[in-house]
């Protein structure tokens, strides 16, 4: 296995004022997403919601890397330009997703393990050979009453492991996401507990499976109340819980954390890793962003399926890329929101 190719990329993709931009909903969740807002489900307004994203001007200033779907890794613009030139030509490294989403888990019948380790290795292949550099797999946990099961986090840390092997295998860097949902009357404290025993039992996993650290990067959640909780955490409170969560449980040889904002409103989400990244100046990895909705959101809403509205939706797209860049670098602040992005100073 040649290491240096797979540190490189890990390193660029968590680089100073950089984060990365997920873009890869399965069929089900984009149609989920665009139904809420009466976009036809077709293939033909999937993929124009993804030439709007990746031709947003100036996107490489603040994005990294994009993660893509099988569909969207094969399709072109309108113009008949494939998107990985596009994405290429505008300095972002593409990578892709490669679990096959998560289903029930056998014997446990509110808990979910993420499939498709059958038959990676050669998919791997191809979509290294199509392009790809990265890739991305996420495990679910959800917490309610008596679980997670340690059955559910063993079985999805041991795939999150065997899938992380296969990709440094295939000279991938794997980015390793294992989600503690969001969904609960749970609170921080509990957050926290559930997303320490699933980190440590993740990189348990992964260094018995001989993963190289140093070639891979960490997707988790942030720890926060839940959602049907009360009581709502501050800021500072995040902050500092996701932090000392990780600082436990993260080797300090891993190049970098970028979070999922598994949905948390777009500013919030923002302010939150703001937040890590001031209070906490001298953290061992780069911590970053790596959000799909806290970024494409906004400018979903204004795009609504209509070509008309496509500039003011790549405003608010390079927007939030923007102001997700200026927290990674601990310089978020109301002013930064309120630029004007094309018109105002830049920063
Ligand atoms: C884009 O959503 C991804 C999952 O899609 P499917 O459920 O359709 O497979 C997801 O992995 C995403 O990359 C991360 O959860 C981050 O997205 P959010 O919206 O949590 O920032």
């Amino acid at each position: 296995m040649n290491i240096q190719p797979l540190i490189k990329t890990s390193k660029a993709l968590v680089a100073a004022g950089k984060g990365l931009l997920a873009m890869d909903e399965s069929t089900p969740t984009c149609d989920k997403r665009f139904e809420a807002l009466g976009i036809p489900k077709t293939v033909e307004a999937r993929r124009a919601w993804r030439e709007l994203i990746i031709t947003t001007p100036g996107l490489g200033q603040w994005i990294s890397g994009v993660i893509l779907y099988d569909e969207t890794i094969r399709q072109s613009t309108k113009a008949g330009v494939p998107f990985l030139k596009v994405i290429k030509e505008a300095g972002i490294i593409p990578g892709i997703k490669v679990d096959a989403g998560a289903k029930s888990l056998a014997g446990w019948p509110d808990e979910k393990i993420t499939e498709g380790l059958d038959g990676l290795r050669d998919r791997l292949v191809e979509y290294g050979r199509m392009g790809a550099r990265f890739a991305k797999w996420r495990a679910v946990i959800t917490i309610g009453d008596g679980i997670p099961s340690t059955s559910c986090i063993e079985a999805n840390a041991h795939a999150l492991a065997r899938y992380a092997a296969l990709c440094q295998e295939a000279g991938i860097v794997p980015i390793v996401e294992p989600e503690v949902l969001l969904d609960g009357p749970h609170s921080i404290e509990r957050c926290r507990e559930v997303t320490e025993q699933v980190l440590h039992a993740v990189f348990a996993h992964l260094i018995q499976q001989g993963i190289v650290l140093e070639g891979m990067l960490l997707k988790p959640n942030m720890v926060l109340s839940g959602s049907k909780n009360a009581t709502r955490a501050t800021v500072d409170d995040v902050a500092d819980a996701t932090v000392h969560c990780l600082l436990r449980t993260v080797p300090a040889a891993v190049p970098g954390i970028a979070f999922l904002s598994g949905g948390q409103p777009a500013e919030p989400a923002t302010a939150r890793l703001n937040a890590m990244n001031t209070r906490f100046p001298t953290l061992p990895w780069s911590v970053t962003f790596s959000f799909s909705r806290a970024i494409q959101q906004p400018a979903l809403d204004l795009w609504r399926g209509d070509e008309a509205n496509v500039p003011a939706a790549q405003k608010a797209l390079a927007h939030r890329a923007r102001c997700n860049a200026a927290a990674h670098r601990g310089e978020y602040d109301s002013s930064v929101e309120a630029a004007d992005i094309f018109n105002g100073p830049g920063r």
